[in-house]
This record gives C-alpha cells, structure tokens and sequence, in this order.
C-alpha cells in the first residue's frame, strides 16, 4: 500500500514537471526582445570590455555619511532618508556643489591607468539631482555654482582616453513630486504618467545630447508603481534603441505587462543583460549564467556607493580582493563593473588610488587574459581561475592560491592535449606532467608570488566549445 502511493506521488511529480515544462507560453506584449545573447558588434564591444568603473557621484558626496555630527553607517547615497533629511533641505545643498579638485581630465587618465574599457556614472540617482543640464527640471548642475555641465566633461575625457561611457538612470526619485511607490488610486495614477514623461523626457535629452553613450543602466525599479508600468519601461528601451541604435540596456530597467522583473514571465531575460549581481559573485559551480550576458556591480567597503567618510565601519576591500572578483567575473563570462565614489571635492581618495594603482599595474601586463576574454570551458580548479578568447587553443590559467605543493592540478576537456606552459609575463616555461586521462599537473617554480601570475597553457585537439548546457534531469 505504502509502496502504491509512493509510485502514484512520484507519477503525480514527473506529470506536473513534464506540464510545466510544456506549458505553452504566456503571451506578452512587452516581455523580452530576443532570446540568447545579441551578436552585434555594439554588444560584442560591450561585453569584450570586461572591466568597468561605476561612479556614483550627486549631492550626497557633500555630507558624506554624516548629518548634523551624527555619523550615519548605512550607504552615503541614502543619507537623506536615513537621517530624514525634508526634501527642501537636502536640496539646498545643490548651493554647495563646486568641487574644487574635479579634474574631468585627471578622473579618465585614472580610470584608463586601472585598465577599465568602460565607465558607468550616476546622471540621476534616488536624490532626483541631475550632473547633467536638464531642461525638465532646475535641480541640475547648471544650477550649482558649478554650473558646468559636468556630465559632458567627462563623456569628453573618458572617451578621449578610449573608454566608453554609460548612463546610470534612477526611476526612483525623491526629489520629483509626482513619484509614487505604489499606484492606490486615480491621482496616484496620474501623478506616475507626469512623472515618467518626466523621465522620458530626459531619457531622450541624455541620447540625444551625449551621442557617444554606450549604454543606459536603470536603477530604482523595484517599486510596485514601476511593476505596474511595464510597458514603460518597454517603450524606453525602445526609444533609447531608436536614438542611438547599439546602446545597451540592463535588466534592471524592465518589468513585464504582469510586472515580472529581469525576466518576464516565461522565465526569458529582458534587456540586454542581467544585472541582478550586486555586491555578490554567482558561485564558480553557477555555470548556466554563461549563456547569457551578465554583469556584476562591486562596491570597495561593504555597501557605500556614494562617497563616505568613515569607511572604518565595515571591511574594506583590498586591492588584491578586487582583482581576484575581476578574474572570477571573467571567468564566467560577465563584466565587472567595480565602485568609485568620489568626494564633494571631486577627488577620490587614497585607497581607491591604491586600487587604481595594483589593479593597473596588473592589468597593463595582463589585460590580454582578461580583456576579450570568456568562460574557457574547463573545470574549475581550487587554485584559480581559467580565461580564454574566443575560440582559441591558448588557455589562460590566473593563479590566486598557490598551493603548497607548488602543483596545479588541471582537468581539460575530452580530446584536449596540453602542448605546453609558459608564465605570460616573461616566457619561462612551466613544467607540464600528463597523469592520467584528460588529468595534467603544472608545476610551478618554489617562489613567491608578488602579484597573481597567468600561465599561458597551449592545447591541441578539442573542439574548444565553451558552450555550457545544463544537464537533461
Ligand atoms: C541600488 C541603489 O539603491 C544603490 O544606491 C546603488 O546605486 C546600487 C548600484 O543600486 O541598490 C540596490 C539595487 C539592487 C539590489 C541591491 C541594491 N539588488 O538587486 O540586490
């Protein structure tokens, strides 16, 4: 009896799983574009780009974390709902904005000296204040004794320094009055279509008068008012696709016509690519985020975006940290896009140099094994990290823990023959064993390493596929 009905649950479990495998798709006007990854040369410069910078920079890089000498120790961006700051006196600290040490110039030199390929800045964030002259609102720079248009400088310098530029775009705003978390009744209703014309309006301005933007990356869109205007968003990512044909959107912007958000309701990824890793990595064994494009968001200190004074309250990444999570993002086919939040001064500070500084340094001899490069489809091994471009029979091995032993244990794929090693800076070759079937042992010299070393591994044989499928349970 007991074994009857065990039979009949687990009939009952594969039907059900078989059903919903099968269900026929939900239809929807405003779910996802395409299925896969865009192939376009606009896309494929995004996504060989690799390595980032994020910039959050608005009016809450003046008090830094701190309100009437009180510290405040969640993110620096925030501070004016923390500490419940009105709206009319946050403002005013637009009347502040004028940093004296900003040097549009200095910034990209920076950034390209780190190796970015792209840059990803705050036009708007939560705050409602815009680094760009806005005809739809007063509540931009051109109104802060500043009064430049900050914006442009540095599309200008980071583009000279051969660096794409994108836009980051707050829905959410807490200066707008018309912004509503939740659409409860008809004044709700038409208070949110003022506000995204509102924003649309300035989507258009931002494509229009910055023609070299790359791409828009939405924020503060996780609030029901926007879950009940998926078509909106919809039609923005259409619009900014018209303006400036190529231009990459993230999967934060999109919600679909049932308000599913990043991916509509058949499970299909919306925008260009997901951008739902945030202060987190996916696991070395999440290999299924391969097949689409992804990008992961990376903060210095534990969650300060905006800049903050006191980053003695939480671990601060080191240098090394950062680099490790660049190759690992790499590794598995997404784009790393690490956080600076420069001072109401317009200066960044000194261990954001360092980091400037270490991860240059390593990528002005390396940016080979990153740049361009993908998931390898190798397995993955306690030591490091596999990077390959395109479908190349060169491997890139980047070290991070070497092991006691002095000896990497690799595994390669059916039919794959490892020719020979060679560390990528210098040439020195590494000492390759075969031990068993598909199984090779480096070894390493007995040194120590001052910085992570990739090993440049030479195959024959293999059919190079990096094509990740999940198993067929
Ligand atoms: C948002 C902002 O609120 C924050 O200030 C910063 O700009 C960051 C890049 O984006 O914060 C988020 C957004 C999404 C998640 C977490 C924090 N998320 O998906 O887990």
């Amino acid at each position: 009896m007991f074994k009857n009905s065990f039979l009949i649950a687990c009939l009952l479990l594969a039907q059900t799983v078989f059903a919903q495998k099968n269900a026929a798709p939900i239809p929807l006007k405003y779910g996802a574009q395409y299925e896969g990854k865009r192939t376009d040369e606009a896309m494929q410069k995004w996504r060989s780009n690799r390595f980032g910078q994020f910039i959050h920079w608005g009016l809450y890089a003046i008090p830094g974390g701190v309100w009437n000498g009180k510290t405040y120790n969640y993110a620096a961006e925030f501070l004016k709902s923390s500490a419940r700051i009105p709206t009319t006196t946050w403002d005013s600290l637009m009347y502040q904005f004028n940093p004296k040490g900003f040097n549009a110039k200095a910034w990209a030199k920076m950034a390209k000296g780190m190796g970015v390929k792209y840059m990803t800045i705050t036009t708007k964030h939560h705050e409602g204040f815009c680094l760009f002259p806005s005809k739809f609102t007063e509540f931009n720079i051109a109104n802060t004794p500043y009064k430049k248009d900050i914006l442009k400088e540095l599309v200008d310098a980071y583009n000279a320094e051969g660096i794409d530029v994108n836009f980051y775009y707050s829905v959410l705003d807490w200066h707008h009055p018309d912004w509503r978390y939740d659409i409860k009744s008809e004044a709700d209703s038409m208070a949110m279509v003022r506000l995204l014309k509102f924003e649309e309006n300035q989507l258009r301005e931002l494509a229009e008068n910055y023609p070299t933007v790359k791409g828009f990356w939405f924020d503060g869109t996780w609030d029901n008012s926007i879950k009940k205007n998926g078509k909106w968003t919809y039609e923005m990512e259409m619009m900014l696709k018209k303006i400036r044909p190529g231009v990459v959107v993230n999967s934060r912007l999109r919600a679909d016509d049932l308000g599913a958000r990043h991916r509509d309701s058949n499970g299909k990824l919306m925008g260009d690519y997901e951008s739902g890793y945030e202060r987190r990595l996916p696991p070395a064994t999440e290999l299924k985020v391969t097949q689409w494009d992804w990008e992961a968001c990376m903060t210095v200190p534990e969650n300060q975006w905006g800049y903050h004074k006191d980053w003695s309250i939480s671990h601060v990444k080191t240098p090394v940290e950062l680099l490790e999570m660049l190759v690992h993002t790499t590794s598995m086919g997404g784009n790393f896009l690490l956080n600076f939040g420069p001072g109401g001064d317009g200066t960044f500070r000194k261990e954001e140099h360092n980091i400037a500084d270490y991860i240059g340094k390593w990528m002005a001899k390396n940016s080979d094994a990153i740049v361009g490069c993908d998931y390898a489809g190798w397995d993955k091994q306690d030591w490091g990290y596999f990077t390959r471009r395109g479908k190349e029979s060169k491997v890139n091995a980047i070290v991070f823990n070497v092991p006691v032993s002095g000896v990497l244990k690799i595994k390669v794929p059916a039919k794959t023959t490892i020719v020979k090693a060679y560390f990528k800076e210098g040439g020195k070759p590494v000492t390759v064993k075969e031990v068993a079937k598909d199984q090779y042992q480096l070894t390493l010299p007995g040194k120590l390493f001052a910085t992570p070393p990739v090993i440049i591994i030479e195959t024959s044989g293999g059919d190079n596929s990096k094509q990740y499928k999940d198993a067929l349970t």
